[in-house]
């Protein structure tokens, strides 16, 4: 790597010439933008040629392969730039180019191969096993079409599909000659070979996958470069598509590209829901086949045979979206390898574990049978095997237990349950907060936890702390760094000595000022996105996150509509000034949603126009919420809004990249919510509503009636007039389904029963607001207490405890 500004330049100068083929001064943006990429990604991959494997310090013991369906990456140059060390080096030879490395930044597209927290964690997931050293690599697919892009047309949300590869991704590198057939459909004919019984795929309709692999670079390792590979589709052989156009067969041949194609063609926008096509199946098998062939093609290169596979390969599925790995590892071991079942089984299991990252019953995977045979018949045939072994073991063990009979088999009324498959074919069964793995225990997998206790772990979701504080954060970053030294960015527990300072008002007011600035500059890009003014003294209230009823926007929009019934009818009656943003995208297909976005806007319209309150109280809707915006927003914000129906949102991560930035949380007792406040203690979080188990006691006794607090509360009745009055809308009907949910359909989100509680404690958070220096202090008190949610943390408790794999970062 470059060690100077000379050195740079001179690379790039050479670089730019040699793929453009003309003078920097002829180049556009883009083609300077290409040109710094490509530069580093040869660096880092030439970096890579030099290490010397045989070297036992150099040679990782074991290889985990993280599959997942969603990697939703972001933008890279600006981290990787900063993680290799050469951010100033690269600034300064550019600027001496005429180039402003701001600029460039700005051309990267950001990857959004996927939907929200899943895909994010996943992400981070990435660069802590480089951090950490382990050989941790990412496998997934390669979505021509990522999330779409969210567009606001007079209030309604509009989707534009995501063209993110339309220039090119010049971190990516297409391996052809790595490609893997993947074979659909056709029959499976059984032979019976010396008493043997031998499986021949006949008649199947192959894909070509097509690996496509991006660096994945940490902190301060340059040199160990893991591997994000995705997968692309694509027609086996356009000759034979050829040999259909020359007889004729035009639509045919055209017809087979294009389904082919669709394969990974786009990424479902459908965040814990379930999508049940076949489509998404076809996607599924996709990832999991391409990806376990190269698996299996390299540990048999380097070993042999597969007999230690499971002591050489972790294969770790991100929730059952990729559990095919399960009957495809034993359809690879029996069928290729000749092995026995339980030889094959053994392994399988010993290698696989699995993370669930949701309770929601409309997320659990599930299929019909029939699709399933008709699609995957081999692969069919091997999860009605294992249902059959272990339902016989059950038998054996548990001889008169019904309900363990009813509820884990992995075939039922002919649908296959992806979550009992991952179940029973894992070693390692992992939650994503304690309260999560709790109920994993006690409810939904209560029958498979009294078989499998001992595969339960938890394992606390994190965020990447290097990309949502040092990266998006420079100001604080710098702060930190000069208060208690750089350590904090290799080890985030370090930022405990933060507390150091709590009692020096210099060190505040110096905190203060980084967060107005970062107020300020998010002022800036609302001003230019929205046309609206706020106010960077106010409070910013900030929700942002997938819109989903059980995430309960609409309370915070109820909260909103009381502030200002309240303020009409008496000015004084609201003290401070209050900026409420929001943010996210709604599945498209998701009509309740997509009314909560509609609604904002409405709100949002009548506040800010309002001239008797617009100087108090403004509504903020951000269009196109993705990784990259979220980068400019945590940092902006002071009340962190995480308020979902407690027991409903696994963990949330974006409740801790708010908190690192100095952040306090208004929230629910839900997901890791539970752990921020064991972190900062009760005065330092803000904390309402329900509990899980309260709201399971209405549930189970029926005991919740939100017709009984719409009437206890005449703020309520007021609101929900208004809702379907012509008071913010012509139109009086936009606004029905909402209030129908909360009215009619008894608010299964409980969002009427907790919302005393949440204005209550809003205003105790706003009173705290007012008392800045006490603010202030809670602010670095929740800083210094976030370094456990560090992937770096969720990733060395992976490694110890589900994978069995050494750091080779201090162990
Ligand atoms: O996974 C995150 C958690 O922090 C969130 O609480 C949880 O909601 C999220 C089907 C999902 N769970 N399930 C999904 C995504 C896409 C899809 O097609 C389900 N996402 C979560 C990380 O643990």
């Amino acid at each position: 790597m470059f060690s100077d500004k000379n050195g740079f330049k001179d690379a790039y100068l050479e670089k730019f010439a040699e793929i453009k083929g003309k003078s920097i001064e002829e180049g556009t943006l883009w083609d300077k933008y290409h040109t710094l990429v490509v530069l580093l990604r040869e660096e880092i991959s030439l970096s890579r040629a030099f290490i010397n494997y045989a070297d036992p310090k150099n040679r990782p013991a074991k290889q985990v392969y993280y599959f997942s369906m969603e990697f939703l990456i972001g933008k890279l140059l600006h981290n990787y730039l900063i993680n290799i060390g050469i951010q100033d080096i690269v600034a300064e030879g550019l600027e001496e180019l005429n180039i402003d490395l701001q600029e460039l930044l700005a051309q990267e597209c950001d990857a959004g191969l996927g939907n929200g927290g899943l895909g994010r964690l996943a992400a981070c997931f990435l660069d802590s096993m480089a951090f950490l050293g382990i050989a941790g690599h990412g496998n997934g697919i390669r979505y021509k079409y990522g999330l779409f892009e969210q567009k606001i047309v007079n209030g309604y949300q509009t989707e534009v599909a995501d063209h993110w590869l339309k220039n090119g991704y010049p971190w990516e590198v297409r391996k052809p000659d790595k490609s893997v057939v993947i074979k659909y459909k056709g029959k499976v004919r059984v032979e019976n070979i010396d008493d043997r019984l031998v499986f021949h795929h006949e008649n199947y309709e192959p894909v070509l996958a097509v690996p496509y692999d991006i660096p994945i670079v940490s902190y301060e390792n340059p040199f160990l470069v893991n591997n994000l590979r995705l997968w692309s589709a694509e027609p086996l052989s356009s000759e034979l598509d050829l040999a259909l156009f020359n007889q004729g067969n035009f639509t045919q041949a055209l017809s087979n590209k294009s389904e082919v194609e669709a394969i990974s063609y786009i990424l479902y926008p459908e965040d814990s829901n379930l999508a049940g096509r076949e489509l998404r199946l076809k996607q599924e098998y996709f990832f999991v086949a391409a990806g376990l062939a190269t698996i299996v093609r390299n540990y048999k290169k380097n070993h042999g045979s597969l007999r230690d596979f499971s002591q050489g390969v972790s294969i770790h599925i991100n929730d059952t979206h990729p559990a095919l790995c399960i009957p495809e590892l034993m359809r690879i071991l029996i069928d290729e390898e000749g092995m026995d079942w339980e030889e094959s089984w053994n392994i399988t299991v010993d290698a696989i574990s699995y993370t669930n990252h949701t309770i929601m019953p409309e997320a659990l995977e599930k299929w019909p049978l029939d699709l399933f045979r008709n699609l995957l018949p081999r692969i069919t045939m091997i999860i009605e095997e294992i249902d059959r072994r272990f339902k016989e073991k059950l038998l054996r063990r548990f001889f008169n237990s019904e309900e363990l009979f009813r509820s884990t088999p992995i075939i039922k009324e002919g649908q296959i349950y992806m979550a009992n498959l991952a179940m029973i074919g894992s070693h390692s069964v992992n939650g994503v907060a304690k309260l999560h793995t709790e109920i994993l225990k006690k409810h939904v997998f209560k029958d498979f936890h009294r078989i499998f206790g001992y595969k339960f772990t938890n394992l606390t979701n994190g965020v990447n702390h290097r990309r949502f504080l040092l990266t998006a954060n420079p100001l604080l970053s710098e702060l930190i760094t000069e208060g208690i030294g750089p350590g904090w960015k290799t080890n985030a527990g370090e930022l405990a000595e933060l507390h150091r300072f709590k009692e020096d008002s210099a060190f505040l007011d110096r905190l203060a000022q980084v967060k107005y600035q970062n107020k300020l500059r998010l002022a800036e890009i609302i001003a230019m996105g929205q046309g609206i003014q706020i106010d960077p003294h106010s409070l910013y209230d900030v929700h942002v996150k997938r819109i989903h009823a059980y995430k309960r926007q609409l309370l915070n929009v109820l909260k909103v509509m009381d502030l200002y019934n309240r303020l009409l009818a008496d000015p004084g009656s609201v003290q401070g000034t209050y900026t409420f943003i929001f943010g996210g995208k709604a599945a498209p297909g998701y009509h309740y949603a997509k009314s909560i976005i509609k609604l904002i806007h409405v709100i949002a319209d009548k506040i800010n126009q309002e001239p008797r309150i617009k100087e108090q109280l403004k509504v903020v809707f951000m269009e196109n919420f993705n990784v990259s915006s979220a980068e400019r927003i945590y940092p902006a914000a002071d009340l962190s809004e995480q308020i979902s129906t407690a027991g409903k949102e696994a963990s949330g991560t974006g409740n801790m990249k708010f908190m690192m930035n100095g952040a306090l949380t208004i929230g629910t007792l839900d997901g890791a919510n539970v752990e921020i406040r064991e972190a900062v203690g009760e005065d330092h979080i803000f904390i309402f509503g329900l509990t899980a188990e309260e709201i399971l006691a209405h549930n189970l006794n029926r005991t919740y009636r939100s017709w009984d607090e719409y009437h206890a509360n005449p703020c309520l009745e007021n609101i929900l007039e208004q809702l379907i009055s012509k008071q913010f809308m012509e139109n009086d009907w936009e606004f029905r389904t909402v209030y129908d949910s909360l009215l009619l359909y008894n608010d299964e989100f409980f969002v009427l029963k907790d919302f005393a509680a949440y204005m209550k404690t809003f205003g105790e958070a706003a009173d705290r607001y007012a008392a800045q220096e006490q603010w202030l202090r809670s602010s670095l008190h929740n800083i210094a207490e976030s370094g456990v949610f560090s992937t770096d943390r969720t990733i060395r408790e992976y490694a110890h405890q589900v994978w069995r794999v050494r750091c080779r970062r201090m162990d």
